[in-house]
């Protein structure tokens, strides 16, 4: 049987010629001569302005300090940042490429449980953190190695000061070193090597390590910003917005290294605050406010906006989580100035997808409710999830990508990267969505387990196996429910009690909060006499959702 020709979607923007050979460091600040005076990192809450020449000396001074003693970091290394919005996040991630090693990244609010599974399973050896997140760290790394702790804001016996014991520590002439053409001080660099290992559950089960590369960061940063003319618009007049945590694969691509590849001036927020972030825009001029919807309808809700000067926003960008269009066009009302379009991206897409051609420094005209076109130098492909065969235009099925941009695959879980690259190459999103006559892609569905609270990812297979460790639940299953489109779905558990057993819906949720991060919590239990399941053993989830849907 002839196998029938796929179907295959590309960028209405040409291919560039990208060069990804580079270690990452070295492509995002590769303008550095011609931006080296000008703003890189302004810290939002103090005002301080760090130039491009003062962050590239102070990560080569961070990598100095890495490769000697007591750190020791050598090619293969792997680091964790867990915490918020800083430049000492910024400078440990460069520090790190710098040496060869990977950064493994995790949100400072997560419980201690969390926290040792990821430096277990990652192997990291060295942790960049701050006082709120030092308490929970576990004794050691893994199989019992020692685990250094650097915090970036307070002195504590057994922990290593950022700045008076690491970068203090580094003689003047030994910064320069930090200068040699390759990314490891051994001089062995390879592009394909990790430098970003951030967690996601992809399609089903629990988070994994999403092995991200030198190659497949600097494609996906050069995919959306260069060429004559650039997916995304930026340029080295721009004031971006960092609001949204550079732990997060969207912040840490799109806003870090996205920003600095071109130069701009980088407005870090430590986090996330309405009032905050409106005075910042006005402050700084910002130009570029890269958002998640909840935030996107926190403005568009908010009085407030009508009280600052926004003026200077010439482009809002969403994404990480489904975006209607009455949504946007609530906001446009807001912000007749600016543009607001949407990007899709997975993490372990590289994570960028398709991104809004309106943002494209000559623009398309695009729909409000699409999420972009696919990136340029990547193919796309709608399937039928049923047969795997490749489907046309306005057609919904499985969106697959395929390109340099994607992960190399989970670490140490070779089971899972092959449910999710195909021989191919393609890597299955499962996400359902479709391409348009004017290829935009408008997403309908998930055929995964993920659940997004306000842009978060939550695994239901994290929570049922918690959940089932408890003595008086039999057995638990975990969908999503549509809420309002401030936070987007909340997860839901069902649960078949154990015979005889008196637990009440606050026991369960009061469970499983002691042990997960707040938007993992159980905000609704629904008591069922047995789980739905497939012979296989499988869930039937979509039976537990239509069952919400008739509440
Ligand atoms: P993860 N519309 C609908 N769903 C979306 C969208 C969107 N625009 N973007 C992401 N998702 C969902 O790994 C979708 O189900 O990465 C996808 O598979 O935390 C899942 O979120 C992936 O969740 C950007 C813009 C990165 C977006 C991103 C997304 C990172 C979210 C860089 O510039």
């Amino acid at each position: 049987e002839e196998a029938s020709p796929e179907i295959i979607f590309r960028s209405k923007l040409p291919d560039i010629a990208i060069t990804n050979t580079l270690p990452l460091h070295r492509y995002c600040f590769e303008r550095l001569p011609e931006v080296a005076d000008r703003p890189c990192l302004i810290d939002g809450a103090e005002g301080t302005v760090r130039t491009y020449a003062e962050v590239d000396r102070l990560t080569r001074r961070l990598a100095a300090a890495l490769r000697r003693e007591p750190l020791g970091l050598r090619r293969g290394a792997v680091v964790m940042n867990l915490m918020l919005n800083s430049a000492e996040f910024v400078l440990s991630f460069f520090a790190a490429s710098r040496v060869g090693a990977a950064v493994t990244t995790a949100n400072p609010m997560s419980t201690p449980h969390e926290i040792a599974n990821q430096i277990a399973a990652s192997g990291a050896t060295v942790v960049f953190t701050e006082s709120m997140a030092v308490d929970k760290l576990p004794a050691s790394a893994k199989d019992g190695g020692a685990l250094t702790v650097v915090l970036i804001d307070a002195r504590r016996d057994g922990c290593l000061h950022f700045w008076d014991d690491v970068m203090a520590s580094v003689p003047d002439e030994e910064v320069a070193a930090g200068d040699e053409d390759s990314a490891s001080g051994d001089g062995e660099f390879d592009p394909d090597d990790v430098v970003a290992l951030p967690y996601s559950s992809g399609t089903t089960g629990l988070p994994k390590g999403v092995m991200l590369t030198h190659r497949s960061l600097s494609t996906s940063v050069a995919q959306q910003v260069d060429g004559d003319n650039p997916n995304i618009g930026f340029h080295s007049g721009d004031v971006i917005l960092c609001s949204l945590p550079m732990f997060h694969i969207y912040s840490l691509n799109t806003i870090m290294m996205c920003g600095l590849r071109v130069g701009a001036a980088i407005v870090v927020m430590r986090r996330f605050a309405l009032t905050a972030m409106m005075k910042l825009v006005e402050r700084h001029r910002i130009t570029i406010a890269p958002l998640v919807p909840p935030i996107v309808v926190d403005v568009a809700k908010s009085g407030e906006a009508a009280a600052h000067d926004l003026s200077s926003v010439r482009m809002v960008l969403s994404g990480a989580a489904p975006m209607g269009k009455d949504i946007e066009d609530a906001f446009m009302a807001k912000l007749p100035g600016a543009v607001l379009g949407q990007g899709y991206g997975m993490t372990e897409a590289g994570p960028v997808l398709s991104m809004c051609l309106a943002f494209a420094k000559e623009p398309f005209r695009v729909k409000s409710g699409a999420c972009g076109t696919v990136v340029r130098n990547a193919e796309l492909k709608i399937i039928d999830p049923n047969t795997g065969k490749s489907l046309g235009r306005n057609q919904p099925g499985e969106i697959c990508i395929r390109g340099q941009q994607i992960m190399k695959g989970y670490l140490n879980n070779p089971e899972a990267t092959k449910n999710t690259i195909d021989a191919d190459g393609w890597l299955h999103t499962g996400d359902v969505g479709f391409v348009d006559d004017d290829d935009e892609i408008f997403i309908v569905d998930r055929l995964k387990e993920i659940i997004k609270y306000r842009g978060f990812q939550v695994a239901p297979a994290e929570l049922e196996a918690l959940l089932i460790t408890h003595p008086s639940i039999a057995d638990a299953a975990v969908v999503g429910k549509q809420v309002e489109p401030e936070i987007g779905e909340i997860p839901v558990a069902f649960v078949a009690k154990a015979q005889g057993s008196e637990l009440s819906d606050d026991d369960v949720k009061q469970f499983v909060a002691k042990e997960v991060i707040y938007y993992k919590k159980v905000r609704e239990v629904i008591f069922i006499d047995k789980i739905p399941k497939a012979p296989s053993g499988k869930i039937l989830r979509k039976e537990l959702r239509k069952q919400l849907q008739e509440q």
